[in-house]
C-alpha cells in the first residue's frame, strides 16, 4: 500500500544542557521539584559523565535516523516514517503523536528503546501513547518486549566476547554480572514480567557464550522511600571481591540500549571506583548504541508486530 506506517520510537529523554537538568528531575518526579541538594547531586552527575554534553540526545537521534533506513530498505513493499517520542524531555510520546496526526498518519506502531517490559516502564511508554492516539484519527499498536530477538542476542553475545579479551586471565576467571535498572519491588506483586525477561535474556547470553560464572544484578535504584529490587550491583561487587575472592568483573548492562547516566556514570565511575578500592578489575561491554544488528533487531520486531 501507498500510505506511510508511523513508527513511534520512545526512549527515556535527557535534559540538553545543565540548566535543563531541573524541569527534566521535576518531571520525572511526576511534577515535584527537587530539593536543592538533590537537584546539585543530580547535576554533578551528568557533570562528571559529560561536562555539560548530553550523549543519550545523540543517540537517540542516530537510533531514530537508522532505524527508519533499516525499516524501508528491509522491507521495500511499505514506507516507514519514524517520530520520536521522549519519555521526560521533548519531543515528549504525546507530540510525536501528535506530530504523526498532523502529517495524516492513520497506521502506526510504537517501540521503546528498552528490551524488557515492565508495568513501570515500557508499560508506562504505551499507555501515554495509547492515551494520546485516542484523541486522533490514528490506530496504533505497540511491540511490548524483544528481550530474546535473535539479532539482539547475538550483538549482546558478540560484546561480550570481546570484552571478556580486556582480561589477561581465562573467561573461567571472570564474573559477568548481567544487569538492569532496579524498580519499586512492589512489581513482584503485581506479577510484572520484567525480571523473569531480563533473568531469560541473561541465561541465553551465558548459554551462547558458554559463561559458568555469572549473575544478574539491579543498578541505579532510585530514593524514594519505598524498597527497590535489589541487592544493589555495588553491593554485590563488594561481596563478590571481598567474600567470594573475584577479581576480575565484567558488567553487561542488558535493560540498556545507549550511553547515557546510568551507564556512564553508575557503572563507569561508580562501579568501577569501588572495584578499583577492592583492588579487582572491573570491565563494561560496548553499548549497542546504533549498531546495525540492534537496528535490525529493532526492525523486525516492528514488522512482525504489523504482520500479526
Ligand atoms: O542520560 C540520561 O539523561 C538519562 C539516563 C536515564 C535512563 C533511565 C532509565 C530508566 N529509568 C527507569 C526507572 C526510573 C524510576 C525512577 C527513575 C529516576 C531517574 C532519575 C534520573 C534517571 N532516572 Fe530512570 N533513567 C535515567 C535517569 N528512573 C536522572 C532521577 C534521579 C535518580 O533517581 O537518580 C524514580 C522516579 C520517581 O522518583 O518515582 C522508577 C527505568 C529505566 C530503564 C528503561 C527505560 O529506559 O525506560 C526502568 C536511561
Amino acid at each position: 500500500s501507498e500510505s506511510k506506517i508511523g513508527v513511534l520510537v520512545m526512549s527515556y529523554g535527557t535534559p540538553e544542557s545543565l540548566d535543563q537538568v531541573e524541569a527534566y528531575y521535576t518531571h520525572i518526579r511526576r511534577g515535584n521539584p527537587p530539593s536543592p541538594e538533590q537537584l546539585k547531586e543530580l547535576t554533578d552527575r551528568y557533570d562528571a559523565i559529560v561536562g555539560g554534553f548530553f550523549p543519550l540526545r545523540q543517540h537517540t537521534n542516530d537510533q531514530v535516523a537508522n532505524l527508519q533506513k533499516k525499516l524501508n530498505d528491509q522491507f521495500p513493499d511499505r514506507s516507514f516514517v519514524c517520530y520520536q517520542g521522549l519519555k521526560h524531555a521533548a519531543p515528549f510520546i504525546e507530540d510525536g503523536i501528535d506530530q504523526m496526526a498532523a502529517d495524516g498518519i492513520t497506521q502506526a506502531v510504537g517501540i521503546v528503546l528498552a528490551p524488557h517490559y515492565s508495568t513501570m516502564s515500557v508499560g508506562s511508554y504505551i499507555k501515554r501513547a495509547k492515551e494520546q492516539a485516542a484523541k486522533h484519527d490514528l490506530n496504533i499498536q505497540f511491540v511490548e518486549s524483544y528481550h530474546l530477538q535473535p539479532e539482539l542476542l547475538t550483538a549482546l553475545v558478540e560484546r561480550v566476547e570481546t570484552a571478556l579479551q580486556k582480561f589477561q586471565v581465562d573467561k573461567s576467571n571472570v564474573k559477568v554480572l548481567f544487569s538492569a535498572h532496579s524498580l519499586p519491588a512492589r512489581i513482584l506483586e503485581m506479577n510484572d514480567p520484567y525480571p523473569q525477561q531480563l533473568m531469560e535474556t541473561s541465561e541465553a547470553i551465558a548459554a551462547r557464550t558458554g559463561l559458568a560464572n555469572w549473575q544478574f544484578s539491579w543498578q541505579s535504584a532510585g530514593q524514594t522511600g519505598v524498597p527497590w529490587l535489589g541487592p544493589d550491583i555495588l553491593e554485590d561487587i563488594e561481596r563478590l571481591v571481598k567474600e567470594e575472592g573475584e577479581k576480575h568483573l565484567l558488567i553487561c548492562p542488558i535493560g540498556f540500549v545507549s550511553d547515557h547516566l546510568e551507564v556512564l556514570y553508575d557503572i563507569d565511575i561508580e562501579c568501577k571506583q569501588l572495584a578499583e578500592e577492592l583492588g579487582a578489575q572491573l570491565e563494561r561491554t560496548a553499548s549497542l548504541n546504533s549498531d546495525p544488528r540492534y537496528m535490525q533487531c529493532l526492525a523486525e520486531a516492528i514488522y512482525e508486530q504489523l504482520e500479526g
